[in-house]
């Protein structure tokens, strides 16, 4: 699939720093599949953005047929369904369901505590530390099952892997010297392994900000090397 033109899925807008956009980036980028990419800052968002998907958030992906997919696991869902090279939806020893249970802790308990931890200002009443033992109860979780095998569902890299760690690695920068120093070995080595996976790295290349009327930028674009 890979080399296919921009129309196979017309256009994400995508913030760079966003840890819902890197995940529906790596999906895609795994697909094979190519999109226009339209980079987004908060304080100025497109209008075609916000007609199509009125709740402003990022990612959003317009599809050829009008569809619009505003929810980053939809997106990863719906590129990996049309193609998916590793079986990121069908890992050895787990199947969708059982991945979407802890995308869904992740993006609940986990995201809540993180947001708190990171931004204690913003919510009434928080103690980041609190917020931050809260967190790190998940990494726990997590940090017992990468005992077992390398990644969370194998030992190979699966649609949960993607969906959680770029929000592991928001967990770890908000205090790199305490992350680092937890006892929590396996997390540790998997996300430094996230960190220099040249796929990683190259869904995080930097775009400037879209306007009406630029040229298309498309993503990924092949002829970079990984
Ligand atoms: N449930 C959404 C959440 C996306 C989300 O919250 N994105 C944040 C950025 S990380 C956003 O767009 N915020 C808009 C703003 O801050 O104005 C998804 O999975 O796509």
């Amino acid at each position: 699939m890979a080399g296919n033109q921009v129309s196979d899925l017309a256009i994400l807008y995508s913030f760079r720093r966003c840890p819902y956009a890197m995940r529906a980036r790596l999906a895609i980028q795994k697909s094979g599949l190519t999109c226009e990419l339209r980079e987004v800052v908060f304080r100025d968002k497109p209008e075609h953005m916000l007609e199509k998907s009125p709740k402003g958030t990022v990612p959003v992906m317009i599809l050829q047929d009008g569809a619009v997919l505003e929810e980053s696991r939809d997106i990863m869902e719906f590129v990996l369904a049309e193609n998916d090279p590793d079986n990121w939806l069908k890992p050895a020893v787990a199947n969708i369901e059982e991945m979407r249970t802890l995308v869904d802790r992740s993006d609940e308990e986990f995201k809540e505590a993180l947001d708190r931890y990171k931004y204690p200002n913003r919510y009434d009443g928080t103690d980041a530390e609190e917020e931050r033992t809260k967190a790190s109860e998940f990494m726990f979780q997590l940090e017992s099952r990468l005992e077992k095998q390398l990644f969370l569902f194998g030992a190979d890299p699966s649609y949960a892997d993607m969906a959680i760690l770029p929000f592991v690695r928001q967990f770890a920068h908000v205090d790199k010297d305490w992350f680092w120093s937890q006892d929590w070995p396996k997390i540790i080595g998997w996300l430094e392994w996230f960190l220099a996976w040249p796929e990683f790295t190259s869904i995080m290349k930097k775009y400037p900000q879209w306007k009406e009327g630029d040229q298309e930028t498309v993503f990924p674009n092949f002829t970079d090397p990984l």
